[in-house]
């Protein structure tokens, strides 16, 4: 009785005095109004094994956690985690456990590893915050988590607790984990990418908060119909989600639209002020972020939009109940669905209204709820604002307008702080992936945010004036406001000027970026701009993905690698040991059969498991060149055909292809139909006597991904060189075994210079290579015409044979292969072909093959997301490791 009442009420006490009163050093402290149930408290604590802290706390920190840690226990042994178990299922859920559906016991179980995390939830903000450690702030409009449930016990180190808890009960962990269905937050690259570096932020210990939006649609669920793509819903929300914690009383409100007006204010000093004509709420719903092997947890605080009462109520008063209701669900589409756009954006109002939302949230939430300081001047040693691309550039206007017109501060002030304070990744080449937005639209939502910008942009290019006199054309280049087509704010070039760092998330990347993209930025601040290449997180990539290569590497080299990737290094000597090569390739064995089950479960797909396993899964693209994999099944399919190969010369393999596209991206979509198209007629083809065959299984996720990396033989990386920023598949593969065969791009080159050339399989032109022939002009019509291979591949596409004779179906792709192939395809086709018939030969070397799949894990620890968050501290952030006690 007495401890579900009395620290609560302590709790409620502290929250309700000093927490809403905050003193000026502005920490949240526990001295408290009431000091009766402290009191009550205080003497249940001297009953306890420990005395500590007896005396009440007088304005120095005290968590809290400490206090209520005396009376209840957080599941950590198999009896407490029995206990929580049904405590959840009864109570939460409502039903008794023989009567629980799998959705309740997994609702209950996810339930009680998230309470096992919240001890060390609650101790990190308090230590944090006592410490006035200086905080990340990751800001990203995607952060692509995937399933919790194994991450979460992995971290909290209960997987065996929860598997033996469940057994007793005549449950099994593995079958609820697989129930899981992943929140599908982000497009892609970027959003996983996120998802990656808050893991790895945890596990270091760093204080660092992730904002995003609680999108209540996360990406499409792809199905195919008659082979084509059709987007459902995704509705994950629906079943509600065990993983967050509402917190609705810390919700902010966020303004749009109306007006800027210029007063005097008690100083006699001219100012202005933003009078909105709109508002909403933002409802944070938290996350907790365990690190491996560290107690320290993290928030990652996604924001749900929410009708405002005082808008609701106005036009309710007016009578208006029904447009009442209407503006209600506007203000709530605000957080509806993601974007489904993953680098062609379309300049929607509603993707800007995201971008503010989410932006002016975290900011707001930052400043009042998590620093709490009356002084910003020391704002960039507090944190640091990290933007995941350009989405959440308006951040920089924000804050300037909240130093400006909230705070007082003088332009120059707010600017060094503002500057000083964020920082700015790109993780694109392509220019139609840079985001502009129309003066005119960014007027009317956001019309004080608009003359900030100008007011920036007249600055700036003032200095670029001075630097470079006379010289109009680069200030026409450089700045922020572009005026052809239409009068538009460039975010990317908002970016660069208002951040310290600039950075691209490959070597080769950053190196474009600041040679061809932001070239007049770069020769203006050289010192700006660095690299940090990408990174994945072993633990799910490897350690929670891949449980039978872990539990080899843990015999061979210890299990410290995970947390310490480098030391996949002492693999490299077992290559050379024929034994453990053999049980490298029976766990690859094991991996495809895993797969291959999981196939036939999921989507009907019966596939065999021995085979050489050839994959490509990513969004699909023109650049990544899809196009070009399917012509060289179709070539392959063609030899066969034509008797210029036996179908029992060929080494069986399997083609896995994951791929969404865009719901408005023709191209893509045709693709798709098209290969869907040839797989339906390859995989019946009699000629080839099952030794080729296509599975292309719909809506690609990180659930399936982390099924199928561990179970590839090559890694589909081939891009058109210059083009993909960084790619993060291909780590995750060669950290599996995979070999590569893969263009010069992107992290591609880094993964070869490490694994060696003689462990990679490269082909295509490299990016100058690129640059020489777009400048000579390219005719792809002249590599169909002297190229038979090719020729047979596009004509047997044609021939109608992949669309019940239908010659035209597959026009709109042929004929932009040969008249326009902006990417290249048809050049590089040849020196691709030939480097998988390499394969084919490479592969029938068992022996040499695996030594080489070895040598990629050995190799490749380079690219944990760990080293590229110790890179951003090193070159960007500089916040020191905070592990709680
Ligand atoms: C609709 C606007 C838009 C524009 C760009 C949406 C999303 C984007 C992203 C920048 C696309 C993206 O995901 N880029 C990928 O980022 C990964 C992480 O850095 C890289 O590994 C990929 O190469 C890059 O394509």
């Amino acid at each position: 009785m007495c401890f579900s009442t009395t620290p609560r009420a302590a709790a409620r006490s502290r929250r309700n005095g000093t927490a809403r009163s905050r003193g000026r050093r502005g920490v949240r402290t526990a001295a408290v109004a009431d000091p009766g149930p402290w009191q009550r408290v205080y003497a249940l604590q001297r009953e306890g094994p420990r005395s500590w802290q007896l005396e009440p706390p007088t304005g120095s920190v005290q968590p809290v956690t400490e206090n209520i840690e005396r009376f209840i226990s957080s599941p950590t042994t198999v009896e407490s985690f029995k206990s929580e178990f049904c405590r959840q299922l009864r109570y939460e859920q409502g039903v008794d456990l023989v009567d629980a559906r799998t959705e309740d016991l997994y609702q209950a179980l996810a339930r009680t590893v998230r309470s096992a995390m919240v001890d060390g939830w609650i101790a990190t903000q308090a230590s944090h915050r006592a410490a006035k450690a200086k905080t990340v702030a990751y800001l990203s409009a995607e952060f692509l988590m995937g399933p919790q449930l194994e991450n979460a016990l992995l971290s909290t180190a209960l997987t065996e607790v929860a598997r033996t808890a469940l057994a007793e009960l005549e449950l099994d962990l593995d079958e609820l984990t697989a129930y899981e269905t992943e929140p599908g937050l982000g497009n892609g690259g970027l959003g996983r990418l996120a998802a990656c570096f808050i893991d790895s932020l945890a596990a270091k210990s760093i204080p660092a908060i992730g904002y995003g939006i609680r999108y209540e649609y996360g990406i499409f669920r792809q199905t195919f119909v008659d082979g084509r793509q059709v987007e459902q819903p995704d509705r994950w929300l629906v079943k509600g989600s065990p993983w967050e914690l509402a917190q609705p009383e810390n919700s902010v409100t966020v303004n749009f639209g109306g007006h800027t007006e210029q007063y005097t204010d008690e100083t006699g000093a001219p100012r202005t002020r933003w009078v909105p004509a709109e508002q909403v709420l933002a409802v944070p719903y938290n996350y907790m972020v365990p690190g491996f092997e560290t107690r320290n947890v993290n928030t990652l605080r996604l924001w749900s939009a929410k009708a405002t009462d005082a808008f609701d109520l106005q036009i309710f008063n007016s009578g208006d109940y029904e447009s009442a209701v209407r503006r209600q669900t506007v203000a709530e589409n605000i957080s509806k669905v993601l974007y489904p756009e993953d680098s062609t954006p379309q300049g929607k109002e509603l993707r800007l209204k995201q971008q503010y939302f989410f932006v002016a949230a975290s900011l707001r939430d930052y400043l009042d709820t998590v620093l709490r300081d009356d002084d910003l001047s020391t704002l960039p040693e507090r944190v640091v604002f990290q933007l995941n691309d350009t989405h959440p550039v308006i951040g920089v206007p924000e804050l300037m307008r909240i130093l400006l017109d909230e705070r007082g501060l003088g332009w120059d002030e707010a600017w060094d702080i503002t500057r000083r304070t964020f920082n700015y990744t790109c993780h694109t080449l392509l220019p139609e992936a840079l985001e502009v937005w129309s003066v005119d639209l960014l007027g009317r939502l956001l019309p004080r945010h608009l003359e900030i910008i100008y007011r920036i942009n007249e600055d700036f290019l003032g200095l670029v004036r001075e630097t470079y006199p006379g010289d109009e054309l680069r200030v026409r280049r450089m700045s922020i406001i572009q005026e052809r087509p239409e009068r538009a704010v460039r975010m990317a070039f908002l970016a660069t000027v208002g951040s310290t760092k600039v950075n691209g998330v490959a070597a080769l990347h950053s190196q474009l970026l600041a040679d061809k993209v932001l070239d007049d930025f770069s020769a203006l601040w050289p010192e700006k701009f660095t690299n940090v290449t990408n990174g994945v997180t072993p633990r799910r990539f490897m350690r929670l993905s891949n449980p039978g290569l872990s539990g080899l590497l843990d015999e061979a080299i210890g299990t410290g690698w995970t947390n310490d990737l480098a030391q996949l290094a002492k693999l490299e000597p077992f290559a050379d040991d024929a034994s453990f090569r053999a049980e490298f390739r029976a766990v690859k064995q094991a991996n495809k059969e895993r797969f291959v089950r999981l196939l036939a479960q999921r989507d009907g797909i019966e596939l065999p498991a021995d085979a050489l396993y050839d994959v490509m899964v990513k969004r699909l693209h023109e650049y990544k060149r899809q196009m070009l994999k399917l012509l060289h099944v179709v070539t392959l399919y063609d030899r066969v055909l034509k008797g210029e190969v036996k179908a029992s010369d060929l080494q069986p393999r399997v083609v896995v292809f994951g791929a969404k596209a865009a719901p408005g991206y023709k191209m893509a979509k045709e693709i798709i139909h098209l290969i869907n198209r040839v797989a339906a007629v390859v995989n019946n083809a009699p000629e080839l006597e099952g030794r080729l065959r296509i599975a292309f299984p719909a809506n690609y996720n990180v659930t399936l991904a982390e099924r199928l990396i561990p179970a590839a033989d090559l890694s589909e990386q081939i891009s058109l060189a210059g083009k993909e920023a960084s790619g993060t598949g291909n780590m995750k593969f060669a950290l599996n075994g995979a070999l590569t065969i893969g263009t010069d791009d992107g992290a591609n080159v880094e993964i070869r210079q490490l694994v060696g050339d003689e462990n990679f399989f490269l082909f295509g032109m490299d990016e100058p290579a690129v640059q020489a022939l777009e400048d000579r002009g390219y005719n792809p019509t002249s590599y169909y015409e002297v190229d038979a291979g090719l020729r047979g591949a596009i004509d047997l596409i044609s021939s109608g044979l992949f669309s019940d004779g239908d010659r035209t179906a597959f026009e709109f792709v042929i004929s932009d292969l040969l008249y326009k192939d902006r990417f290249m395809v048809l050049a590089d086709y040849r020196s691709y072909v030939d480097t998988q018939d390499r394969v084919e030969v490479a592969y029938r070397d068992e022996d040499a093959w695996t030594r080489s799949a070895i040598l990629n894990v050995a190799r490749t620890g380079f690219f944990t997301s760990d080293r590229s968050i110790q890179d951003y501290l090193d070159r960007i952030w500089h916040a020191p490791a905070k592990p709680i006690a």
